[in-house]
C-alpha cells in the first residue's frame, strides 16, 4: 500500500502534469484542440503513466481530487489560450467513479465562468460503461452538463457494449473511434468497412467523429475519404507537456 501513501501525498503536493495531444480537423486542415492526459511526476520513479495509478485512484477515491486538479489545470490552460486569441478545445477524461459526486455540474460551471471561458471549449470524455453502470444518476449528470454546453465525447468507441439503441438513449456529441480499429485501416477491409459505417451512422445522429491512434500518412487520406472529420495520434504528435504544446502544434498539420 505504499503506492497509496505516495498517491495521497501526490494529491496534497500536486505532483501531476497534464500532457496534451493534438486533435486535428481534417476538413479544415487545422488544429481543433487537444486531449488532456495526466502524468504523475513521482519524486523517485519519474513520470508515471495514468494506467499505473488511475485504477488505484479510483479504488481509493483519490480520483475525485485528481479530477478537480485536472479540471482546474485544463480551464487555466483554456483561459491562457483565450488571452492569446487561440480558439482551441480541450477534452478531459472522466472516470465512472467521478460521476456524479466527484465532479458536480455546479463545480464545472463555476470553474468555467470564473475563468471566463465557454463550456463549449471543455469537452468531457467518458466511456460507454459509465452510463450503463448506474443509469439514473450518471444520466442526469450527463444531461445537465450537456444542456449547460459541455461537449460530451464517447471514448474508446467500439470496444464496449454500445449499440445503436445506446446511442439513441444517451445523446453524446462526438464518438472517438478506438485506436484498435484505426491501426490496420489501410490494409484490413473489415476495419475499413467498420469505420466507414460508424462515420455514416454518427452523421445521421448528428455526431462528430474523432479517429484515435492515427499513426500513418495513409490513415489521413483514408479517413478524409470516408468523411471522418477529426483525427488524433502519433502521426501528428505524442502527448506533450502543456508548455510545449503551442510550439508542437505550429508544425500541424
Ligand atoms: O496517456 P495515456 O495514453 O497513457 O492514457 C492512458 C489512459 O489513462 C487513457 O485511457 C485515459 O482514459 C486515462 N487517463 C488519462 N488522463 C486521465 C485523467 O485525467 N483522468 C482519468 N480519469 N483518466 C485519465
Ligand atoms: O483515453 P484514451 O484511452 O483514449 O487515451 C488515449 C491513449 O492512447 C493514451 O494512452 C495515448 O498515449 C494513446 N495514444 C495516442 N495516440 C496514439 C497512437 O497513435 N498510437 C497508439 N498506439 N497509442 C496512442
Ligand atoms: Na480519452
Ligand atoms: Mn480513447
Amino acid at each position: 500500500r505504499s503506492l497509496e501513501l505516495d498517491l495521497r501525498r501526490a494529491v496534497r503536493e500536486e505532483q501531476f502534469a497534464l500532457f496534451l495531444q493534438p486533435i486535428v480537423d481534417l476538413e479544415r486542415n487545422c488544429l481543433a484542440g487537444a486531449e488532456a492526459l495526466i502524468r504523475w511526476q513521482h519524486p523517485d520513479r519519474g513520470l508515471v503513466p495514468p494506467d499505473a495509478f488511475i485504477p488505484l485512484a479510483e479504488e481509493t477515491g483519490l480520483i475525485s481530487d485528481i479530477g478537480l486538479w485536472v479540471l482546474e489545470t485544463a480551464c487555466r490552460t483554456l483561459a491562457d489560450w483565450k488571452r492569446q486569441g487561440l480558439p482551441y478545445r480541450l477534452s478531459v477524461n472522466v472516470s465512472g467513479s467521478q460521476i456524479p459526486e466527484g465532479l458536480p455540474p455546479p463545480v464545472l460551471l463555476d470553474q468555467v465562468s470564473r475563468l471566463g471561458i465557454s463550456p463549449s471549449q471543455l469537452a468531457l470524455e467518458i466511456t460507454e460503461g459509465v452510463l450503463l453502470s448506474d443509469v439514473g444518476s450518471a444520466q442526469t449528470w450527463l444531461q445537465t452538463l450537456r444542456e449547460a454546453g459541455f461537449p460530451i465525447y464517447l471514448d474508446d468507441f467500439g470496444t464496449g457494449y454500445s449499440s445503436l439503441s445506446y446511442l439513441k438513449r444517451f445523446s453524446v456529441d462526438t464518438l472517438k473511434v478506438d485506436k484498435s480499429f484505426i491501426r490496420d485501416i489501410a490494409t484490413d477491409p473489415g476495419d475499413q468497412a467498420l469505420v466507414t459505417a460508424v462515420v455514416a451512422m454518427a452523421r445521421s445522429f448528428g455526431m462528430d467523429v474523432v479517429a484515435e491512434g492515427v499513426e500513418q500518412a495513409e490513415h489521413i487520406g483514408l479517413l478524409r475519404g470516408i468523411g471522418c472529420r477529426y483525427a488524433q495520434g502519433y502521426y501528428f504528435s505524442r502527448p506533450v507537456p502543456i508548455e510545449s504544446f503551442l510550439d508542437v502544434s505550429e508544425q500541424i498539420p
